[in-house]
């Protein structure tokens, strides 16, 4: 076999990666055999230009000789057999001595609006820019058909006389039919309800000693990102507060190519293969003879699949907490759940997992509050994540990993690889790298949130996969889909998708095909294109070459993979006891909406391998009268678990550092309301980040017993109280007589927030029936009264207790309003 050195490689620098080369005009060709150019070159010669063509046309066929003749055989051939194989070969490549001979056609410098400069951008792909080159802008311009005909009647299609008949003829009116007839593309099969951002994501810490992917090379360094949240079970326009798992996928445009981290807010999976996966999206989905329910997981069909597959167990215990009803996208955790690699410049491998902490904080709704909010504002995580943004309340969140070797992998009671599991953060402590910030809102939404195509696949040098089989599914999958949905093999060119690093390869065609490759090599090795483009060699994507255990081929799992409860019961021990109340009401509610009663005692069943209380408040809130035999585990002697308690799994950890900041607070005035009183509150509200808005029975003024008249912002038909964090009733007498008024401060009541009533608004707590204190007796410290007097001091307070954003000490089971 030849030695690498014997191929003439050239060095190429990335520094040109972003920007053309500029491309010579004038020829240098060596001057080729008259008799060879004469026989390929074929057409008249025009006369004017007879000379200069005629020269062209063979400078052209002597300069692809000069450059096959940098190719006497292919080189690079040895280096793909044997131990060879395992550093990649730089691809053979030579520079033209002209940009002409790369090119397709020698008319390519006629220039034209159409064409452009007739001055190839060597080395580029221009479709690689930013997205200003394809932002429209309509501002005085006429309106056109698709084709820039300027349409003189948009209001009336073509017809023979007023009254008709209409013309086939009609062009204008078939073209804007026909485009809106498929305006449609397919759905998501799964995560179809979703909002997307733009942003950046800044490395804080360089991590060249773990990984060699260029985007946490240095601290400081930005990479732009557009992510995406969803909910998974419903469908594109279902509500957002549904009870379900939510994507949390970002797309990295890194340097060197697409990173998508494809994660959810949940740290674990249902499943730990992915054969699974059709079964428990089809049984998670609208029952498929009448299509109920949507967006939600409380019927039949679940419960029997999760009931029969014990390793759903963990995941369900997550999925009935309130992680799956979150206040906002803002306030939820992200994670990769897989175990990732991180592969450094010398080849040496850790095993990561990624975790997205939001700044401000986690934090959820209220199960209530969810069901009246589906109604109110089906778009409330939409609504509240755009907004925020375009507030300049820009959602943060800390970028951690947890890196571990293999070694330390064998020793844990549990399978890495296995998606149902986490590994406790007091075994292997979250170290924060960076840090992402959604700064930009999409200008289109079907072009940017619908057409983004993430994909488990799309990975940069530095990071690779690992073994967990759920994650080899998704390699599959991700592509697969978006063929179908995006109508074809040339989704990465959509905008959205197309990377910011340049791409050059030699795929072509397939519909909707974009670029417009120059010249006639569409192969590699080729010496007629001078070799380009080459292979990158070891500078580009290498598998980490990861010892496979010797092993029959095999379709089963490791015995890790059979323990299916430990971490189910982790999780249910590290809750508060209101979050564990909240789990069990969970279950409660959705089974009973389940109808057979077998399903619900299997359930129970599953429940009791977690924790014998939890099992039995389900079982009560069920009228089960007998608890069901335990489900019998596959493991008859568990591993002992490292870790009883991990404070970390609790939502209520997290309180977040941005104390009130983009928090709604509801001001409710009525006539008689003191406007000094009113102003005051607002300013101090505002002076907090605090968003708030005047709120009364209808639109229009309200009169004030002193100070300026109040203009209502918003009326309690329109915004009810499960739209606000908190509320400050700001009058009383009138307000009494509006039943909204009243259901208004019941919810705020019932849902555990914040409530001050200033002077005068204590009359609605009697009419309400809110009991002045806890069950308990104590004092309750989320609901303030204060008198005129003392308005500071009750603004300190209220701020004080909307930074704790609820006050479950007022919870009962049933709730007592
Ligand atoms: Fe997905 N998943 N998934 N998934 N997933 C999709 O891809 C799939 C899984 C996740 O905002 C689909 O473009 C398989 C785990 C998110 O566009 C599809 C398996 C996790 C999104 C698909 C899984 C996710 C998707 C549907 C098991 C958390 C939305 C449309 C082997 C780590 C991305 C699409 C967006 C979307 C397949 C399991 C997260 C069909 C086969 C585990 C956040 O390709």
């Amino acid at each position: 076999m030849a030695s690498r050195k014997q191929t003439r490689t050239r060095p190429r620098s990335s520094a040109k990666s972003s920007q053309p080369r500029p491309s010579r005009k004038t020829s240098n060709v060596a001057k080729a055999s008259e008799t060879s150019a004469r026989s390929t070159v074929s057409g008249p010669t025009r006369k004017a230009s007879a000379a200069k063509s005629k020269h062209a046309a063979m400078a052209k066929v002597a300069g692809v000789e000069a450059l096959t003749a940098a190719f006497p055989y292919n080189a690079a051939k040895p280096s793909e057999f044997g131990a060879a194989a395992r550093e990649p070969f730089k691809g053979q490549a030579v520079d033209p001595a002209d940009p002409m001979l790369g090119g397709s056609t020698l008319s390519e410098t006629n220039a034209s609006q159409k064409v452009g400069s007739g001055n190839p951008q060597a080395s580029f792909n221009p479709s690689n820019g930013p997205l200003d080159r394809v932002r429209v802008d309509s501002t005085d311009r006429a309106l056109t058909t698709n084709q820039g005909v300027p349409v003189a009647d948009n209001q009336n299609s073509l017809k023979a006389g007023l009254r008709g008949p209409s013309l086939l003829e009609d062009f204008i009116l078939r073209e804007k039919i026909t485009h809106f007839d498929h305006e449609r593309i397919p759905e998501r099969v799964v995560h179809a309800r979703g909002s997307g951002a733009h942003g950046y994501f800044e490395c804080t810490a360089p991590l060249t000693k773990l990984t060699r992917a260029s985007l946490l090379a240095e601290a400081g360094k930005r990479t732009p990102v557009f992510v995406r949240f969803s909910t998974v079970a419903g469908e594109r326009g279902s509500t957002d507060t549904a009870r379900d798992v939510r994507g949390f996928a970002v797309k990295f445009y890194t340097d060197e190519g697409n990173w998508d981290l494809v994660g959810n807010n949940i740290p674990v999976f249902f499943i730990q293969d992915a054969m699974k996966f059709p079964d428990v999206v089809h049984a998670v989905k609208p029952e498929p003879h009448h299509a109920m329910p949507q967006a939600a997981s409380a019927h039949d069909t679940f419960w029997d699949f999760v009931s029969l597959m014990p390793e759903t167990t963990h995941m369900l215990l997550w999925v009935m907490s309130d992680r799956a009803i979150p206040r906002s996208f803002r306030m939820m955790q992200g994670f990769g759940v897989h175990s990732f690699r991180f592969v450094n410049e010398a080849g040496e491998s850790h095993l990561v997992k990624f975790h997205w902490n939001p700044k401000a904080g986690t934090h959820s709704l209220a199960w209530d509050e969810a069901v009246k909010i589906s109604g109110a504002d089906p778009d409330f995580h939409r609504r509240d994540l755009w907004e925020a943004i375009e507030a300049g309340d820009y959602p943060e969140w800390e970028l951690g990993i947890q890196v571990f070797t293999e070694e330390q992998a064998q020793e844990l009671s549990f399978d890495v690889l296995d998606s149902t599991k986490l590994i406790p953060e007091e075994l292997i402590p979250v170290q924060p790298v960076g840090r992402l910030v959604l700064n930009r809102n999409p200008d289109n939404f079907f072009a940017e949130t619908e057409q983004v195509a993430f994909c488990t696949t799309h990975i940069v040098p530095g990071i690779d996969f690992s073994n967990d089989p759920l994650l080899a599914g998704r390699i599959h999958s991700y592509l697969d889909t978006q063929i179908s949905r995006l109508g074809g093999p040339n989704f990465h060119e959509i905008p959205i998708n197309a990377p910011l690093a340049q791409v050059h390869n030699n795929q072509r065609d397939g519909m909707h095909r974009q670029a417009i490759a120059r010249g006639r090599v569409a192969y590699e090795p080729n010496s007629l294109g001078g070799g380009c483009p080459f292979q990158a060699g070891v500078r580009g994507f290498m598998s980490f070459a990861h010892t496979s255990e010797r092993d029959d081929k095999v379709r089963g799992k490791p015995e890790k993979f059979a323990e299916h409860y430990n971490q189910a019961t982790l999780f249910w021990k590290s809750q508060s006891e209101v979050e564990q109340q909240h789990i069990i009401r969970a279950f409660r509610f959705e089974l009973t909406k389940v109808q057979v009663t077998g399903v619900r005692q299997r359930v129970v069943a599953q429940l009791r391998n977690v924790a014998e209380e939890l099992a039995e408040a389900v079982a009560s809130g069920l009228g089960m009268t007998e608890l069901p035999e335990p489900l019998p585990k596959v493991l008859k002697r568990a591993p002992r678990p490292e870790v009883a308690r991990s404070e970390a799994l609790s939502l209520l950890v997290r309180p977040g550092q941005v104390g009130i900041r983009s928090r709604r607070v509801a001001l409710l005035v009525a006539d008689g309301v003191d406007g000094d009183a009113a102003t005051h509150v607002h300013e101090a509200l505002v002076a907090e980040g605090a968003v708030p808005r005047f709120v009364g029975v209808k639109m229009g003024q309200v009169k004030s017993a002193k100070g300026a008249p109040v203009e209502v912002e918003v009326s309690l038909e329109a915004a009810p109280s499960v739209l606000w964090d908190a509320a400050i009733f700001l009058e009383g007498e009138t307000l009494a007589a509006s039943g909204q008024a009243l259901e208004f401060l019941k919810d705020q009541y019932r849902h555990c927030k914040p409530i001050l009533l200033l002077d005068g608004a204590s009359v609605l707590l009697d009419k309400a029936g809110i009991p002045p204190a806890l069950a308990s007796g104590d004092s309750d410290p989320g609901l303030m009264r204060v008198d005129d007097s003392k308005l500071e001091e009750g603004m300190a307070a209220f701020v004080a207790a909307l930074t704790q954003h609820r006050h479950f000490e007022r919870e009962t089971d049933p709730p007592r309003v």
